[in-house]
C-alpha cells in the first residue's frame, strides 16, 4: 500500500478495499512550513529554497528512473571540472538544480560538482543563500542501476553586493541546512536545518515526500565497515592495519561485514540506517582523498553529526576544515561514534 494510505481501522486486508487516505500526513512541505514558522522572524526565503531543491529532486527522480528508456544513460561527450566522465543525467541533473534555485530568488550564487567555477544568480533573482550541491552523485553506477544520489548544502552568504567565491569557502560547521536524495529501489530525502536527522520517501502516487523517520539517530557502534579495499596498496599502514583489527578481531570478537556500493550516498544511508563506518582515507594516489570538501564531505558530516555520529578528516573535524577552493577535496570517514573514534585511535598509534 503506497504511503499515506492506511486502510480504515478494523479493515486492515479488508477485500473490500475499505483503505482512507490519511487526511492528515506529514509532507516534507508541511514538515518545513511548520518549521519554518517556528523559527523567530523567518521570512520564507529558505523554505522557498527547500521547495524549489524539492522539485529538482523529483524531477531527477523521474530522470534516473526512466534513463535506460529515454536513452539518457551513456556519455554526454564531455568531462567534468575533476575529470570524471560525465553522462548525459548528470548534465541534466545540474540543470534542473541550478534552474530551480535561481528560479527560486533565494540564492545569490552556487558551487555545482559539474562547474569549475562560482555559479553567480542574476542580480534581478539573488536571496541570500548559497548552495553547494553534488546533482548526481555516484554517476559512474548509472549504467549497471545502482543506487545514486544528490547531495547539497546550504549557507547564508556572508558578503555584500556582487557575490564572489568568499560566500562559498565557509566551513561546514557555518552549514544551515542540508540534506540528500537517495535513488534507490524508492526515492529517500534525508533533511536536516539543524535540529535533528529526519527521513523522507517519496510517494509517487501523489508526488509528495512523507515523513517516514524523525531524529534519526545513528548507533554507538555498528558491525560495517566500508571502503575501497582494492586501494589498500596505496593506504597509510594505519588503514591497513584498522581494517585487518575488524576482519581479525584480536579479542576473537565476530569479525565486521564488509560493503561497499561505490555511490558515497548509498554507502553513507546504509551506515546512518544500520549503523558502522565509511571511509574514503588518503592514499598515495590520492593524497587528500577523492570526495569533495563543500559539495559532498561538509553536507554528509552536517547530516551525520545530526544523527548523533562522528566526521573526520583523520586529523580534524571535518566541519571546522577552512576551505581553500571550490574542488577541495579532504580525507573522509564517517559513521557511529565508537567506529570512528576506535579509528582515530589507529590513527594517533602512528603520529
Ligand atoms: P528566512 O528568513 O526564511 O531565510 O529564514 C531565516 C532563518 O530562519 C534561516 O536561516 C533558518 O536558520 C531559519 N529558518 C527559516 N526557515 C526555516 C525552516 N523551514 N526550517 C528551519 N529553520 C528555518
Ligand atoms: P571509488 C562516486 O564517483 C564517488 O564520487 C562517491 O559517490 C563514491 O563514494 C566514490 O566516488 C567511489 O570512488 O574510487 O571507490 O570508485
Amino acid at each position: 500500500m503506497p504511503a499515506g494510505l492506511k486502510a480504515a481501522p478494523g479493515t486492515a486486508g479488508s477485500m473490500s478495499d475499505q483503505s482512507t487516505f490519511d487526511t492528515d500526513v506529514w509532507t516534507l512541505t508541511r514538515f518545513v512550513t511548520e518549521t519554518g514558522r517556528q523559527a523567530k522572524g523567518a521570512t520564507g526565503e529558505l523554505t522557498q529554497l527547500l521547495n524549489a531543491m524539492m522539485t529538482a529532486i523529483k524531477a531527477i527522480s523521474s530522470a534516473v528512473r526512466k534513463a535506460g528508456l529515454a536513452h539518457l544513460q551513456g556519455m554526454a561527450g564531455c568531462v567534468n571540472v575533476t575529470g570524471d566522465d560525465v553522462k548525459k543525467l548528470d548534465v541534466l541533473s545540474n540543470d534542473l538544480v541550478v534552474n530551480m534555485l535561481k528560479a527560486s530568488y533565494s540564492t545569490c550564487c552556487m558551487v555545482s560538482e559539474e562547474d569549475k567555477g562560482l555559479i553567480v544568480t542574476p542580480k534581478d533573482k539573488r536571496g541570500k543563500y548559497v548552495v553547494c550541491f553534488d546533482p548526481l552523485d555516484g554517476s559512474s553506477n548509472i549504467d549497471c542501476l545502482a543506487s545514486i544520489g544528490t547531495i547539497f548544502a546550504i549557507y547564508k552568504r556572508v558578503t555584500e553586493g556582487e557575490p564572489t567565491e568568499e560566500d562559498a569557502l565557509q566551513p561546514g560547521s557555518n552549514m544551515v541546512c542540508a540534506g540528500y536524495a537517495l535513488y534507490g529501489s524508492a526515492t529517500l530525502v534525508a533533511l536536516s536545518t539543524g535540529a535533528g536527522l529526519h527521513f523522507f520517501m517519496l510517494d509517487p502516487a501523489v508526488g509528495e515526500f512523507i515523513l517516514t523517520e524523525r531524529n534519526v539517530t545513528i548507533k554507538p557502534r555498528g558491525k560495517i565497515y566500508s571502503l575501497n579495499e582494492g586501494y589498500a596498496k596505496y593506504f597509510h599502514p594505519s588503514v591497513n592495519h584498522y581494517i585487518d583489527h575488524k576482519k581479525n578481531p584480536e579479542d576473537g570478537g565476530a569479525p565486521y561485514g564488509a560493503r561497499y556500493v561505490g555511490s558515497m550516498v548509498s554507502d553513507v544511508h546504509r551506515t546512518i540506517a544500520y549503523g558502522g563506518i565509511f571511509m574514503y582515507p588518503a592514499n598515495q594516489k590520492s593524497p587528500e582523498g577523492k570526495l569533495r570538501l563543500l559539495y559532498e564531505c561538509n553536507p554528509i558530516a552536517f547530516l551525520v553529526e545530526q544523527a548523533g555520529g562522528v566526521a573526520t578528516t583523520g586529523t580534524q573535524r571535518v566541519l571546522d576544515v577552512r576551505p581553500r577552493a571550490l574542488h577541495q577535496r579532504v580525507p573522509f570517514v564517517v559513521g557511529s561514534p565508537d567506529d570512528v573514534n576506535e579509528y582515530l585511535a589507529f590513527v594517533n598509534k602512528y603520529q
